[in-house]
């Protein structure tokens, strides 16, 4: 197996996961394809295969795409130069993306009130920087994660915020509602695999009935997305397709069909605000990011 075949099993049998780490990886599998000498056409087979390891985080086709554009960007260079320029604009973008993260995390913390309790579904690495930066401000925040089954993404997010002191309650997924208001949530953060040009979400499965939770108890929902969830594809209807994991990850219950969506949608009009690294907007503004952050060249 080359190395571009180890980080797409890796991100297809999840042992890296969440939005963010997979479009990461497949960055640096790309960089690290052009350092061994690859050229355009086998980065673009390298960039096709990633990119058919996850149906569901747009983040991940925007990673590849961003690198081959900026691999075409140098195309015309002799081999060293285009091997050279092109490693070192691959790793200008991903020391862009940590930039990203470090804003988003400032910015959503400034969100969040000293005493607030909030609440996060599945695990995410953005959501988590909020809530961190929120402790290191010095806000006594407590947090309320659900478990999100089948994989229990939710246990790695209470053990995360846990080692770094902050206080977090784990519920099953199915206690979200009754939790939320025992505990007077104020805030519900997500963080996104995909938003759309109308401003939905695509989130871990089981997020949209935490939002309309939160709409019937009048809690705010906020969304931590960066600029690479944003899904310029959208722009001409295409859906973006719900993955269908095994459903050997929920049971095995002979006669018994059993389905294991992993992600759904949670429309735009039950979202408040998306965080993202240029700072705070409605949903209804992913059309002016997307014009304004991708222009139209990547929609191939
Ligand atoms: C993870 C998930 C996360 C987003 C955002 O799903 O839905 O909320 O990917 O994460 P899975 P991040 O575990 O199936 O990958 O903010 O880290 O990009």
């Amino acid at each position: 197996m080359s190395d571009v075949d180890v980080v797409a099993e890796s991100i297809e049998s999840m042992k890296v996961r969440g939005a963010r780490d997979i479009a990461i990886a497949a960055a640096e599998a790309l960089r690290d394809l052009v350092k061994e000498g690859a050229n355009l056409t086998e980065l673009k087979i390298a960039g096709e295969k990633l990119k058919a390891a996850r149906p569901s985080a747009i983040s991940l086709p925007n990673a590849v795409d961003y690198c081959i554009y900026l691999s075409e960007g140098n195309e015309v260079m002799p081999p060293e130069q285009f091997k050279e320029k092109t490693v070192s604009d691959i790793e200008s973008y991903l020391t862009e993306l940590n930039t990203s993260l470090e804003r988003i995390a400032k910015v959503g913390a400034e969100l969040i009130k000293d005493g607030e309790t909030v609440m996060t579904h599945c695990q995410s690495d953005t959501v988590a920087s909020i809530f961190r930066k929120a402790y290191d401000d010095g806000k006594k925040i407590k947090v309320l994660a659900t478990e999100a089954r089948p994989r229990h993404q939710g246990h790695l997010t209470a053990k995360i915020l846990a080692e770094y002191g902050i206080p977090v309650t784990l519920i099953i997924d199915s206690a979200a509602h009754y939790m939320m208001k025992k505990l007077r949530v104020d805030k519900v953060f997500f963080g996104a695999d995909t938003v759309t040009v109308d401003g939905d979400l695509v989130n871990k499965i089981g997020s949209s009935q935490i939002a309309l939770a939160a709409k019937h108890l009048d809690i705010p929902v906020l969304v931590a997305a960066e600029s690479l969830k944003f899904n310029p594809r959208s722009i001409f209807g295409r859906d973006v397709e719900i993955e269908m994991r095994d459903p050997k990850e929920v049971a095995e219950i002979p006669g018994v069909e059993i389905l294991n969506p992993a992600f759904d949608v949670t429309e735009s009009e039950y979202i408040d605000m998306i965080i993202t690294e240029d700072g705070v907007m409605p949903p209804a503004a992913a059309y002016s990011l997307l014009r304004e952050k991708y222009g139209w060249e990547i929609l191939k």
